[in-house]
């Protein structure tokens, strides 16, 4: 280093530089994650949070996502949408991390101003980076999956591997790309058409047709589009809230899930980061939604799984079907050691607890407290492998139910001792604060504890 390079780093213009680049953002984003396999009720809680926030952000995954909004009395399932659209008053984005099938994406967009949500294409903003679902990605998601046999993944086919390995492998093509010289859309399109030939050459794409039809949702589609990237940054240095909606859930995410049995994003914190552009130091509250009990929907590993007349209660009260595909979810008790792991990973400032009324009528309530190996060993760490994963045996407390309805319920102190004592139970383990209880459905059903 030289004399005066020197005296720089060492003098005040440094600590002015270093300061300023600390506090550069007027205010930090929130994050709404999913702390199990999904369906935690996360469009419910972004709906709440969205009434207080000036943007609300998608960072990955696509319309295989399901999020469920009940507001003034009306029922909203979003899958491309944020679920903050439902507020008048937010700015929804659609970032560069999310897969976008743009047919789905515009019946989504229909449908909801069916069911009266108004003046979207003002409140709508898409990233040009965002890679494009096509329908052959669909058509090879489910050739994949029957290929399989007995080891499928149970994805919901809605193409989002296919689309993510098409962007991995840099054959993908970007909504910007959709939107600029349409000779070149033309022969990125037929090269990746090309390439899914090769390796499936049973598929059947009328390559012209489709042409056509992308040409039309080039001029659909540019209103929306926009530098996502820039336009958040702005929004920071303006003081305006902007609030994550992760979808899908941490042990469904590509590096911390449970895999094969997976999607092909990152769920969890960095998907945050990657699927905006937005660097660490913005990051504020990190909620994770927990559900009172576990559900998985597809297939793969799930420890605390109950396939008998728990199971049965949990699928049937909690109403667990999926909200994208219709399948029944599969269900089982809470699992502190999954959650202990997710919590490590997204690093969650508090945590909403959803569905606890769902509990409602049970006399008794097990909750998964440690993994052991065959020898009695408590594990240390969640099992990075399948084959390690199926060899553990679950130990679980058995904590006293209430056997009273929570549904009305709207402050802490009036839920049933043992429900409250159940809360507590997963705050403790978890060292983290719970910070609202779901006890149904609607925007009103919450009770916030602090
Ligand atoms: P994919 O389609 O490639 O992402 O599937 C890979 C795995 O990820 C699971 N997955 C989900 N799990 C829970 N909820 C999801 N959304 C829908 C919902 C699901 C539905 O809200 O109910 O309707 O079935 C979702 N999306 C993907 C999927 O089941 C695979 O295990
Ligand atoms: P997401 O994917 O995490 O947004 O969750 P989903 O919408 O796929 O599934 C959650 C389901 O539980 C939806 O039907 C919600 O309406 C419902 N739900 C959310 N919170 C509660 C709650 O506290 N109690 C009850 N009974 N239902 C809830
Ligand atoms: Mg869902």
């Amino acid at each position: 280093m030289t004399e005066s390079s020197s005296s720089v780093v060492n003098g005040s213009n440094y600590e002015t530089l270093h300061q300023g680049r600390l506090n550069m953002y007027k205010s930090k984003v929130g994050v709404v994650l999913g702390a199990q396999w999904g369906d935690e009720g996360k469009g419910k809680v972004v709906d709440m949070l969205a009434l207080e926030v000036d943007i609300v952000c998608r960072c990955q995954g696509g319309n295989n996502a399901g999020h469920t909004v009940v507001a003034n009395g009306r029922e909203f399932d979003f899958h491309l949408l944020p679920s903050g659209i439902v507020n008048e008053k937010c700015i929804s984005v659609i970032g560069n991390g999310v897969v976008i099938h743009l047919p789905s994406l515009f019946d989504e967009l229909s449908k909801n101003e069916a069911k009266g949500l108004q003046k979207l294409e003002h409140r709508l903003i898409i990233s040009d980076r965002a890679h494009l679902v096509f329908d052959f990605h669909q058509l090879v998601d489910g050739m994949q999956e029957a290929e399989k046999g007995g080891k499928s993944l149970g994805t919901t086919k809605k193409g989002i591997g296919p689309a993510y390995s098409s962007k991995a492998t840099r054959n993908g093509i970007r909504v910007g790309e959709l939107l600029g010289d349409f000779n070149l859309f033309t022969d990125k399109f037929k090269s990746i058409v090309a390439t899914h030939l090769r390796l499936f050459p049973s598929i059947n794409i009328d390559v012209d047709a489709e042409l056509a039809r992308y040409k039309e949702y080039a001029e659909k589609v540019r209103p929306y589009v926009k530098d996502t990237i820039c336009f958040l940054h702005t929004a920071l240095r303006q003081g305006k809230k902007i609030l994550v909606e992760g979808a899908n859930a941490a042990m469904l995410d590509i590096d911390f899930g449970t895999y094969p049995y997976v999607t092909s994003s990152n769920c969890s914190i960095g998907g945050v980061l990657t699927g905006l552009g937005l660097p660490p130091q913005t990051i504020g509250e990190v909620i994770g939604v927990v559900k009172a009990y576990t559900t998985r929907v597809g297939d793969g590993p799930f420890p605390t799984e109950q396939i008998n007349e728990v199971g049965e209660l949990l699928q049937t009260k909690g109403a667990e079907i999926g909200v994208t595909t219709k399948r029944k979810r599969r269900c089982g008790w809470l699992d502190i050691p999954l959650l202990k792991y997710t919590s490590l990973v997204n690093g969650y400032t508090s945590i909403c607890l959803t569905k606890l009324d769902i509990l409602d009528t049970l006399a008794e309530i097990k909750v998964a407290v440690a993994y052991k190996r065959a020898n009695g060993e408590k594990l240390d760490h969640f099992p990075g492998t399948i084959a390690e994963l199926g060899e553990i045996e679950v130990e679980y407390a058995t904590l006293p139910g209430w056997q009273e309805s929570t549904e009305n319920i709207r402050n802490f102190k009036e839920l049933p001792e043992n429900a409250q004592k159940y809360v507590r139970f997963l705050e403790n383990e978890l060292s983290v604060p719970v910070q609202w209880v779901g006890v149904g459905k609607g925007r009103e059903s919450i009770i916030n504890i602090h």
